[in-house]
């Protein structure tokens, strides 16, 4: 990562942790928030948030707060995922999992307040106020029925369905991971006051890395070592879930994913300084958690 991206992670940081001590009497669920929040997620949804305002041309720390909103809901999706009716998973980000680290119901509760917290943040921001009210259209329209949730429903859905055709799990994947990668890029380039055309491809450049990144996720849970990815590994076929890398194998889910990287790639085309956000593109398809 070059310096600029390790600004942009301790400078999200320094405003999730604002955001998760002012006072709050009691205190277990803001407690159990801060502690998912600080479990050793890659803060990769909201560098690109910042990574698009300033690519187009805006001053990236006027884009904190709705960087910090995405986070935010990133790490409650992930709290309610693992949960028991959900994935049941002990193990996240390295750590027990926020339900194990307290309790089932202070869980559902953190990841509730995360969710209500982040609009909070993105209503903050000190934007014009029609940028304001254009990220939190485009943000919740992401991760709502349409979105995100729409994308997990899909995937409960799916379970022990076998024989799944490719595009279910495509469409699966379009709304529980792209949507919300997507909007992390549209909430910098809409901070930024960013054009029609930069905002086109920074809609490309998401969906496309989007799709990448869940295969690589799900290609990570086939082959990595749960001590190496902080999470159990092999949930997938446990569960019973239709993954590219379970319907079409290992080596045409990773050249799946080098395709859909070199797709993301083509749409920084739109941005001349896009070097560092290219190489840290690739980055991720080589991930290791
Ligand atoms: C709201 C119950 C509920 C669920 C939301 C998206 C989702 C549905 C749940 C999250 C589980 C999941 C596997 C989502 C796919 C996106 C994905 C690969 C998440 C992991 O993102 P990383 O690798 O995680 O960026 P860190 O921990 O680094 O933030």
């Amino acid at each position: 990562m070059t310096n600029q991206f390790d600004e942009y992670v301790a400078a999200v940081d320094r405003t999730l942790r604002d955001f998760l001590s002012r006072p709050c009497d009691p205190d277990r669920v803001q407690r159990a928030m801060r502690y998912a929040a600080f479990a050793g997620g890659k803060r990769v949804r909201p560098v690109l948030t910042l990574e698009f305002s300033r690519l187009c041309g805006g001053d990236w720390r006027l884009a904190l707060p709705f960087a910090a909103g995405i986070e935010m809901v990133q790490t409650y999706s992930l709290i309610h995922d693992d949960l028991p009716c959900m994935d049941d998973a002990d193990l996240r980000r390295g750590k027990p999992a926020c339900h194990k680290a307290f309790d089932e119901a202070t869980a559902l509760l953190a990841g509730d307040a995360l969710l209500t917290m982040a609009f909070e943040a993105v209503a903050e921001a000190k934007l014009l106020p029609e940028r304001t009210v254009k990220a939190v259209s485009v943000f919740a329209r992401a991760i709502g029925v349409q979105g995100m949730i729409g994308g997990q429903e899909l995937d409960l859905a799916h379970e022990g369905v076998s024989g799944l055709p490719p595009e279910e799990i495509r469409k699966t994947n379009e709304k529980k991971t792209a949507a919300l990668l997507t909007a992390s890029c549209l909430l910098g380039v809409i901070a930024a006051g960013g054009s029609d055309a930069q905002y086109n491809a920074a809609r490309s450049y998401g969906y496309s890395l989007g799709l990448a990144f869940q295969l690589v996720d799900d290609i990570l849970d086939a082959t990595a070592t749960a001590e190496a990815l902080g999470k159990p590994v092999g949930s997938d076929r446990e569960n019973g879930k239709s993954t590219y890398v379970t319907a079409l194998g290992i080596e045409k889910a990773r050249e799946m994913a080098a395709h859909y990287t070199e797709q993301a790639l083509e749409a920084l085309s739109a941005f001349p300084d896009s070097g560092a956000l290219s190489a840290y593109t690739r980055s991720l398809l080589s991930r290791n958690k």
